[in-house]
């Protein structure tokens, strides 16, 4: 039988696919969170592996036939426990937030506290925001960043932890432009006998790059998705080091929460592994952060409020205040424009979540297409014509104009992954 392509079987969905592809080549992708996989993630995603049942771990499974899916899951582990230098690793969770419940459910009871950095300063709704099942089900208690640096305050972390002796503490989160503490946050966490899980998730590239210092030795538990700076399918991880953790993670990814794995995604992020592996992952992870850098002082140069003063990672967070432009109609303007942010709150935000008063934006993809400091600052400019255009209410040549030259530069630099 000859099978007929996505083409012929639903050119519908066959024709969106292709307009996203177009889409992502021709834009200048500035969203903190995302890249592009390489063409090698892609090819080990789209595979017959999606057809496989594989409850329970290599080796002990409740379904016949893994002869060859037990190989790929222990090649993805052993790639992650080499490449974060831990002993244990799950790759099963399906991403980020399942796997940060998997955490809940390895250490805590419903009702037990949690210490995590509040959503609006930085941190994930997994960490015990309102909102989330981790803010309903358990006592959440949150810190925050300084008014004065937009750092965190870890004097006020540890009187936190000492008033309400959290059994889980997070550190890590989605909007945190500055090099996180890791050995100050264990000491923490070990003076109140709390579980310290350091979310990644963010800068899991830079660590396996050597361009963050490694929460390896300092947390107990490491949660990381694995389609941020690591550049692989959406996916995720838990790591530790202490075979009673890995133990107790393993039972609350499966059978807890979760059912089969997706065989398709672990191998994905075992060819993700592979690359992130690789010299020339360190050299990527290094662009990552001189490219924030240096849009990052172009910005600031042309008087935009950075968040901190600025960045250590791949992160950005504007606050345009100061512009007199809100977040939200300035990313709807640079998407426009063809440069592709998201809206965000900055610290101690007068303004609601859905209407914020920032930006944030990571290099990430940028540096997968190749480009360098020169394209920051080209790319700074854009940002500042296009969000002053926005607070003159007189946007709409400049958006025309910024995106031809958007569509220019996006032309020289072709994106990982894209035909
Ligand atoms: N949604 C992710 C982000 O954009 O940072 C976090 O889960």
């Amino acid at each position: 039988m000859t099978e007929r392509s996505l083409n012929a079987v639903d050119p519908e969905i066959a024709a969106l696919i292709e307009a996203e592809e177009r889409r992502q080549a021709d834009t200048v992708k500035l969203i903190a969170s995302e890249n592009y996989v390489s063409r090698a993630v892609l090819e080990a995603t789209g595979t017959v592996l999606t057809n496989k049942y594989s409850e329970g771990y290599p080796g002990k499974r409740y379904y016949e036939g893994q002869q060859v899916i037990d190989q790929i899951e222990t090649l993805a582990i052993n790639r992650a426990t080499s490449v974060f230098g831990v002993r244990h690793a799950n790759v099963q969770p399906y991403s980020g937030s399942p796997a940060n419940l998997a955490v809940y459910m390895a250490f805590l009871q419903p009702g037990d506290t949690v210490l995590g950095m509040g959503l609006p300063f930085g941190g994930h709704l997994t960490h015990g925001w309102s909102v989330s099942a981790t803010g309903k089900w358990f006592n959440p208690v949150r810190y925050g960043v300084r008014k004065d640096t937009g750092r965190i305050d870890l004097d006020e972390v540890r009187s936190l932890a000492l008033e309400h002796r959290p059994k889980l503490i997070f550190c890590g989160g989605t909007a945190i432009p500055r090099t996180i503490d890791f050995p100050a946050f264990a000491e923490i966490a070990r003076e109140v006998g709390a579980v310290l899980a350091a979310d990644i998730a963010h800068i899991a590239g830079l660590v396996a790059g050597g361009a963050h210092p490694s929460p390896a030795g300092h947390a107990d538990v490491i949660s990381t998705t694995t389609h941020k700076t690591l550049r692989g399918p959406r996916g995720a991880m838990l790591m530790t080091d202490s075979d009673e953790h890995a133990a107790a993670l393993n039972k609350a990814v499966f059978p807890g929460l979760q059912g089969g794995p997706h065989n398709h995604t672990t191998a994905g992020i075992a060819v993700a592994l592979h690359e992130a592996a690789q010299p020339e992952f360190r050299a990527y992870a290094a662009q990552i952060v001189k490219n924030a850098q240096a849009l990052a002082d172009e910005l600031m140069a042309r008087g935009f409020d950075l968040v901190s003063g600025g960045t250590d990672n791949h992160l950005i967070l504007m606050d345009l205040t100061s512009k007199g432009v809100g977040g939200k109609p300035a990313a709807q303007a640079l998407d426009r424009a063809g440069l592709e942010t998201n809206y965000n709150a900055v610290p101690f935000d007068p303004r609601k979540p859905f209407d914020p008063s920032g930006i944030r934006i990571g290099t990430p993809s940028v540096t997968s297409r190749g480009m360098g400091e020169a394209e920051m600052r080209q790319i700074g400019a854009w940002i500042d014509e296009v969000v002053t255009a926005v607070a003159k209410g007189d946007a709409e040549d400049v958006i025309g104009r910024v995106h031809r030259e958007v569509t220019e530069l996006t032309g020289k630099f072709p994106a990982p992954g894209l035909s």
